[in-house]
């Protein structure tokens, strides 16, 4: 009798065990990641700041969970976005820095990919916005044809997207293989080398430019913007500036309503607030902090009309968002668009030090924000979470298995993710502009020594670097001011060792 009632208790334990881990399978959420692009973890008003208003951002984060210890796993773009897409530390794989715009396709087809993960499962998938992982299979290729390898053979039914960065050359979208609005008597070319046709470049025509070059981007001129690398032809292709982020906008708007019926993943790569800062006219001016600024408020408008779209479709309670960025914040990286002079006190590094290209933790640490009304609950978190566990949380929240050797340092950690727990990662190892200098471990983080400057005058930012060990405890002293190493030799030599083990893997 007793036996029976144990087992009884037992197997209401186990359905309910059961019962929870497929309910977030049959619910099958529609699944939306948003990249901001070097917005800092100071730059939203859900995060403190206060000298700018981001209130749809705030809406989404008082709906959701806020996380205050996010990572990307780099300190620039190709490499966070390299291992949010295959749940590898980037500085495993040689040629995962910040890529030129011609360069060839640097995620591998025959791995599993974080859209892949969707895909297995049935999901739609889709990539709106900037990619700067490569494309085809070498630099010299042919952008007046299809283009290919890219994001449709990594995982993406579809993709509209830029190649690299706002700021390199081509200056163009495309649409699955193809260039958008390229045309056959107007063939587009691309160099980063040399000069090639005859449009002016920023170093010989200054007087063309309506935003001036602080460094470099003096290569060809584009909608007034000097760019990095040289383009000719494709004039219809060419995108304006202040239209990108609403012809982004419009594309996703349009893939949500034509999958109302159909779970999808939707990557939205936003460009906001990446140089060149130019948005759209009726934002110009609306911050009082220059463009960087009113970038950002656009990007908060942005959010504000995704929100609205799925509220329209009846999909909001059902939609798990993700919002974050890929990297630290920067002031200055390269065009004097009133971002330094204008700032008027705003913090978009937070309580931190460094920024962009940084190992000290702005160049990391990033907003985080995870809503999905109909299993999480609002709150706010302090696990310690990396973008490259995206793909095995989601694998597990799909029922999916990833392969043995894919995605090797992407953990699972959906309940940190879910809010249904703060045991996040245990360590954690931080890239700055190149090397993997940085390990997080509990409330500590070690800085092994490393040559360079340690202050990079170009763009205002501390790097990081040091020739002596630096140690700090992140719990009492997020703005590493305090170094310890001195006080604590056995914790620098642990999480030195543990550091130089963890890059061997
Ligand atoms: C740097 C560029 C910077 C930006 C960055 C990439 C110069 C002087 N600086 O080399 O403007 O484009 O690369 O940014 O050219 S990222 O967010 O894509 O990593
Ligand atoms: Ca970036």
């Amino acid at each position: 009798m007793k036996n029976n009632t144990l087992l009884k208790t037992i197997n209401i334990l186990l359905l309910f065990v059961g019962l929870t881990s497929v309910s977030y399978a049959q619910q099958r959420p529609n699944v939306i990641y948003i990249y901001a692009d070097d917005l800092g973890y100071g730059d939203l008003s859900c995060y403190g700041a206060t000298k700018l208003h981001t209130p749809n951002l705030d809406k989404l984060a008082k709906s959701g969970i806020r996380f205050t210890n996010a990572h990307a796993t780099s300190a620039t773009c190709t490499p966070s976005r390299f291992a949010l897409m295959t749940g590898k530390y980037p500085w495993r794989k040689t040629g995962t820095g910040i890529l030129p715009g011609n360069a060839a396709l640097i995620i591998p087809t025959d791995k599993t990919t974080l859209p892949q993960v969707f895909k297995r499962a049935g999901y739609a998938t889709a990539i709106v916005g900037k990619w700067h992982l490569g494309l085809g299979d070498s630099v010299n290729k042919n952008w007046n044809g299809e283009i290919k390898p890219g994001p449709n053979e990594v995982g993406f039914d579809y993709s509209f997207i830029f190649p690299a960065t706002a700021d390199r050359v081509p200056t163009v979208f495309l649409e699955n293989h193809r260039v958008v609005a390229s045309d056959a008597n107007d063939p587009i070319a691309v160099d980063y080398s040399k000069k090639i046709g005859n449009d002016p470049t920023g170093k010989e025509h200054p007087e063309l430019l309506k935003l001036k070059s602080s460094q470099g981007h003096d290569n060809t001129i584009v909608n007034g913007i000097g760019r990095i690398g040289y383009m000719s032809g494709g004039y219809q292709a060419r995108w304006v500036d202040e239209e990108v982020s609403s012809t982004f906008l419009f594309k996703v708007e349009q893939f949500i309503t034509d999958h109302r019926q159909k779970p999808f993943f939707l990557y939205y790569a936003l460009t906001e607030p990446h140089v060149p800062r130019m948005p759209a006219t009726r934002f110009k001016g609306t911050s009082g902090l220059g463009y960087r600024g009113d970038d950002i408020l656009q990007l908060d408008w942005t959010i504000g009309q995704l929100m609205k779209t799925l509220e329209l479709n009846g999909m909001t309670k059902n939609t798990l968002i993700i919002f974050t960025s890929d990297n630290g914040p920067v002031l200055d990286d390269g065009y004097q668009d009133g971002a330094v002079t204008l700032l008027s006190g705003h913090t978009p590094w937070g309580p931190m030090r460094g920024g962009k290209y940084s190992a000290l933790e702005a160049g990391t640490r990033l907003p985080f924000i995870v809503s999905w009304p109909a299993q999480v609950k609002p709150g706010v978190s302090d696990a310690l979470f990396s973008q490259m566990d995206i793909l095995a949380s989601m694998a597990h929240l799909l029922n999916q298995k990833v392969p043995n050797g894919d995605a090797e340092d992407s953990q699972d950690h959906l309940d940190v993710l879910l809010g249904k727990s703060k045991q996040g990662r245990s360590t954690l190892i931080e890239q700055g502009s190149t090397d993997p200098t940085a390990i997080i471990k509990g409330d500590w983080k070690y800085i092994k020594p490393h040559p360079g400057v340690a202050y990079m005058k170009d763009v205002g930012i501390e790097s990081g670097n040091s020739p002596s060990p630096q140690l700090y405890n992140l719990k009492d002293d997020i703005g590493e001011k305090n170094n310890l190493a001195n006080t604590y030799p056995d914790k620098v030599k642990e999480l030195d060792q543990l550091l130089q083990h963890e890059i061997k893997l």
